[in-house]
């Protein structure tokens, strides 16, 4: 399945600090390359990233876990699908 598959290789590939969870900065770089492939025209702004940031860290802790950031590779599929 896509969706498991792009948040393993999210995981193996930013989580930097290997806690299981995603800093804010961590996010950012994997956001910035993931839209950079699929929207290569578009620039990404820190005000673009943090109002995708509020969304997706749904318990509002600072940090993506990664049932936060599957839901966030599901709509980053769904609207550019
Ligand atoms: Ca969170």
């Amino acid at each position: 399945m896509i969706i498991k598959r792009q948040v393993q290789e999210a995981y193996k590939n930013f989580d930097k600090s290997k806690d299981g969870r995603l800093q804010r900065r961590e996010v950012r770089e994997f956001v910035k390359k993931t839209l950079g492939v699929l929207h290569e025209t578009e620039k990404f702004t820190e005000e673009k990233f943090s109002t995708i940031f509020r969304a997706l860290d749904t318990n509002n802790n600072g940090v993506l876990s990664k049932k936060e950031l599957k839901e966030m590779v599901k709509k980053m599929i769904s609207t550019t699908s």
